[in-house]
């Protein structure tokens, strides 16, 4: 019988037994701690992922792990038919700490965006005055939002579209980055009741829109009575540097959805923020959630979002991320030939690759890195999404970008 490795025993387990929806790099991880991951052969790995900015606290953060091992052991769902002990403080603790009125709390950050499409509607026919059923948002090329029929109605990618139809209507699609035309469609289509953007894209390959583009969409948004939605389910919770990215513009979302480090990934807790005068828009029996704000999910949530204060995780993930792009800027002038830009703010980071028959594509860049025990993630074919978790060290960063280094390097 032929002796297979645990690796290729377990890789050949989910070919045989899991749908094929992703091709993950050859690697399986057992176990986590802070920013290393490690796999079945014992292999250390410095995780460059933090699947996809939801562990931004470390894997297996102890504080968050005690608290959700205690409420765990006490009560862990209650469905919303019943009040419980938790998510009261819960919302209290995520609508003081990002300066809202009202929150709701979901699962996934799908579900999330979801909701909060759904409070726009509500509010626009409720408060705007639309005509039931009419109501359209604006959204940008290249978003990421989620992968329910809902939500990839109005993708621009067709990996998260094609076969997927028929899509939902009352969407309209403007370039990422551009105010005039934001401007020119409010102006046209006063059935325009929200606008819902990325701060920085991430799918689309971590791209930054210009300084105070989010500062000008939000005063054409108020001209036309239109709410702004920022999706910071990939950019919030310190990920760029900031509490929020929406925070280098001074902009407040007026609906801001949250997800993926709102748990530190412990479990899936996501969450829509807004005043009154779009919260209360649905009334008891209109939305809701089976986990939706489980007692669980609430004392996850102020631990996590405890522990980014007390071990000041966004101003490291700033500082960190200037050493980062800094190091990667300087690779960049070694081997121009292979490295076309480097981009990011705070922790979540790009660099594109120059494709040709040295580099291959971006997915043979993240194979060699992950054999020198480094876990990254191309983006599309060409770009590398760098996004360590926020803990960190400066230590740990150079030892990094010295792998970064030798990889790029030992491409002839
Ligand atoms: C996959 C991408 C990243 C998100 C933003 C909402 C959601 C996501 C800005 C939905 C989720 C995840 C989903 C995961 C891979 C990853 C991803 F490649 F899909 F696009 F991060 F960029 N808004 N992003 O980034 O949240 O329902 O997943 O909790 O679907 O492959 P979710």
């Amino acid at each position: 019988m032929e002796i297979i490795s645990a690796t290729q025993a377990a890789i050949e387990k989910e070919k045989k037994y899991g749908a094929h929806n992703y091709s993950p790099l050859p690697v399986v991880l057992t176990s986590g701690k802070g920013v290393n991951v490690w796999d079945e052969e014992g292999n250390k790995y410095y995780d460059f992922l933090s699947a996809y900015s939801a562990v931004n606290q470390g894997h297996c953060h102890p504080s968050i792990i005690e608290a959700m091992i205690n409420q765990a052991k006490t009560l862990t769902l209650t469905s919303r038919a019943f009040y419980n002990d938790k998510l009261g403080p819960a919302e209290e603790y995520i609508c003081r700490y990002f300066g809202y009125e009202k929150s709701l709390f979901m699962n996934s950050g799908a579900e999330a965006v979801e909701t909060a499409i759904k409070l726009a509607r509500k509010w626009a026919y409720k408060k705007k005055g639309l005509t039931p059923g009419s109501a359209a948002i604006v959204v940008v090329d290249g978003n990421f939002h989620g992968r329910t029929t809902g939500l990839i109605s109005f993708s621009t990618d067709p990996m998260s579209t094609d076969g997927f139809g028929p899509m939902m209507p009352g969407y309209h699609i403007i370039p990422y980055n551009d105010l005039a035309s934001l401007e020119n469609t409010l102006a046209q289509r006063p059935e325009i009741c929200a606008f819902l953007l990325e701060p920085i894209q991430g799918e689309a390959g971590v791209l930054i829109p210009d300084d105070g583009y989010l500062t000008a969409a939000h005063d054409i948004c108020k001209k036309y009575n239109v709410k702004l939605i920022i999706d910071e389910i990939q950019t919030g919770i310190g990920r760029t540097g900031k509490r929020l990215a929406s925070d280098y513009d001074g902009v407040k979302a007026d609906i801001l959805i949250l997800g993926k480090a709102l748990s530190g990934g412990v479990l899936p807790v996501s969450a829509v923020l807004c005043d009154d005068d779009i919260m209360l828009c649905i009334q008891p029996g209109e939305h809701g959630s089976t986990f939706g704000g489980n007692p669980l999910a609430a004392v996850v949530t102020i631990a996590s979002l405890e522990v980014m204060e007390r071990e000041a995780l966004t101003d490291n993930s700033f500082a960190m991320g200037e050493i980062f792009r800094a190091r990667m800027q300087a690779l960049k002038e070694k081997r121009p030939d292979l490295i076309s830009a480097v981009r990011g703010k705070g922790l979540l980071n790009a660099i594109d690759i120059i494709p040709g028959e040295k580099t291959g594509t971006a997915y043979n860049v993240c194979l060699a890195l992950m054999k020198k025990g480094l876990l990254s993630k191309p983006t599309h074919q060409h770009t590398i999404r760098f996004s360590p978790p926020l803990v960190i060290t400066e230590e740990e960063i150079h030892i990094c970008c010295d792998i970064i280094g030798d990889v790029i390097m030992s491409i002839k």
